[in-house]
């Protein structure tokens, strides 16, 4: 006997969770306690909605999918960040909320948790805007059917969906499950333009001799990762990331040319896409940032765009179309042109390896990031937050098997620390390493204390510069200045009476070093370091990226 509770439940593990964040409230009790009857599927706390929702997001990057259940409107309200931020990284969280008694529908009721008004319908209206699919549950009748529409929708489209449930039919009794298949079969591309686009692309490139892959973000959402592999070795041609897709291609490839992001690529990168005679676009998304204030936008007839579901180029526009099968099919049929991977090399200006600072030298940027890329192994992840860790973290070299975690369009600082603990349940298997300023860390400092309840061996490293350095170099003021904390400080008060979790502040290369042993050597709770640099001590490319999007902000407005 199935009731809504446990058939959403039920629908959770078959598509692959093993997990579920929850904040609890009165409207999504009974709820938790049906999804709690399912043994394949755990429940793990969060601090805060907002919290739990980045959670999720970042257990989404691990597995491919997550839930996040929240109760109503002050729990739901405060996750439609998280949730918003899901769309823009094309990540299908599922977001589930408690919701009033449907008996209080369409009557003089009023609620707790609501604006004092009848029409209780706002958190759904919301929910519309940032997900590809929302209903809402007061009939356990229904319950099965809209459950699995919502989750389809967002298998299909890795898009976030909004599932709410009235408190008094999460128990109800409904139909069980049917074939899962109903909700991860996928169509397959329209074979007739498949073929069109295929062949279109053949001939596109018939008469270029420098061909180069640019991959794009959207590439892993697609499912097409190993398909972007085949197309590049069919071509034999240079393949760049762009910083948003950084790892979806793997570093340690003989193809791999770096990441392209204008004039703060990695060596020889922006040069190889400026010297190729066609770039195909491959899942990429170009905003402002990733264009760096409009100045590298790939443009013109020599760009083929490919996405899934749509391939276009100058003449054409395909739809119908699985990323997946286009590249593979076109790796099956493309011409070998490795003119790039020629040209490459010689623009490649080898850049010294850093050296390593002396042990009572004072600690810098450069030294933390050298550091940093001496722990990275082929099961690292490295998430990197909004701000210098963007830089830093995109200069790391990463070997065969490394991942690389960073939210460039959603862009919301504090989204690391959620992200990470959410990541690190996903993938216990995996050393998940973080890299966080001190500003965007104060948004969501407490979820540091899941990671210890659950023991996590995550390695934070708390870059404290004292302000919002990538603000700086934006645009200065004294709203740029932020009250510092004890942040190593922190872990202690969340260890209280039985935690695990480790807090070190370094302020030279020889007491990182000691630090990042300390954290190898502790498997029973997340490592925070806390490293102490310089306000100014910031990359280069940040400089750069600072001036270009102050331009761009700037521009006037046009009559
Ligand atoms: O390395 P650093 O100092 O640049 O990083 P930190 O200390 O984390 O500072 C980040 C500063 C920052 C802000 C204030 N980056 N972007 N913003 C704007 C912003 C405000 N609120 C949200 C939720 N997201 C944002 N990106
Ligand atoms: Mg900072």
């Amino acid at each position: 006997m199935y009731n809504v509770g446990s058939y959403l439940a039920a629908r959770l593990t078959q598509i692959g969770l093993k997990h579920h964040f929850v904040v609890a409230g009165d409207f999504n009790l009974v709820l938790l306690d049906q999804l709690l009857t399912n043994g394949g599927l755990e429940q793990v706390y969060c601090c805060n909605e907002l919290n739990c929702g980045y959670a999720a997001e970042g257990y989404a990057r691990a597995r491919g999918a997550a839930a996040a259940v929240v109760t109503f409107s002050v729990g739901g309200l405060s996750a439609i960040n998280a949730i918003a931020g899901a769309y823009a990284e094309n990540l299908p969280v599922i977001m589930i909320s408690g919701a009033p008694n449907s008996n209080d529908r369409a009557t003089d009721h009023l609620l707790h948790h609501t604006l004092a008004t009848h029409d209780n319908s706002y958190q759904l209206e919301m929910a519309k805007r940032v997900t590809c699919a929302a209903v809402s549950i007061t009939s356990a009748a229904d319950a099965p059917h809209l459950i699995d529409f919502a989750l389809r929708a967002a298998l299909r489209e890795k898009k976030p969906a909004y599932i709410e449930i009235a408190c008094n039919i999460a128990g109800a009794p409904c139909a069980s499950p049917g074939p899962i298949s109903a909700i991860i079969a996928e169509e397959p591309s329209d074979a007739a333009s498949l073929e069109a686009s295929v062949a279109a692309t053949v001939e596109f490139l018939q008469d270029k001799q420098k061909p180069v892959l640019l991959i794009g973000s959207k590439l892993r959402a697609a499912g097409a990762e190993r398909e972007a592999i085949e197309l590049a070795e069919a071509l034999g041609c240079a393949v760049t990331t762009m910083a948003a897709a950084k790892s979806f291609f793997p570093e340690n490839h003989p193809q791999f040319a770096g990441i392209y992001w204008g004039d703060i690529s990695s060596p020889g990168a922006r040069e190889i896409v400026d010297w190729a005679d066609a770039i195909l676009c491959i899942g990429a998304i170009f905003n402002d940032y990733s264009t760096l204030g409009w100045t590298a936008m790939p443009s013109g007839p020599h760009v083929l765009t490919a996405e899934e579901g749509r391939i276009h180029f100058g003449g054409h526009d395909f739809g119908g179309v699985h990323l997946r099968e286009f590249l593979s099919q076109l790796a099956r049929e493309a011409p070998k042109k490795d003119a790039t991977m020629v040209q490459f090399p010689r623009l490649r200006s080898e850049h010294a390896p850093a050296v390593a600072a002396a042990p009572d030298a004072k600690l810098t940027r450069l030294e933390v990031v050298r550091q940093i890329q001496s722990l990275l192994t082929a099961d690292a992840t490295v998430i990197a937050e909004t701000g210098d860790s963007w830089f830093n973290g995109v200069s790391l070299k990463l070997p065969g098997g490394a991942r690389f975690e960073i939210e460039m369009q959603w862009g919301s600082i504090g989204w690391s620390v959620p992200a990470t603990f959410g990541y690190a349940v996903g993938a216990p298997e995996r050393r998940v390493i973080a890299m966080i300023g001190d500003g965007s860390f104060q948004l969501t400092a407490q979820e540091v204390s899941q990671m210890i309840r659950r023991k996590l061996p995550v390695i934070i490293f708390l870059i404290n510069n004292r302000g919002y350095t990538i603000e700086v170099e934006i645009h200065d003021g004294p709203y740029n200045d932020i009250k510092n904390w004890d942040y190593a400080g922190l872990i202690n008060v969340f260890n209280a009476e039985d935690g695990r979790g480790l807090g070190v502040r370094v302020a030279t290369a020889g007491e990182l070093t000691e630090a990042i042993k300390a954290a190898l050597a502790n498997r029973e709770g997340p490592t925070l370091i806390e490293c102490g640099i310089e306000r100014d001590d910031c990359s280069a490319d940040l400089i750069t990226f600072g001036r270009r999007v102050a331009a761009a902000n700037a521009r006037p407005p046009r009559n």
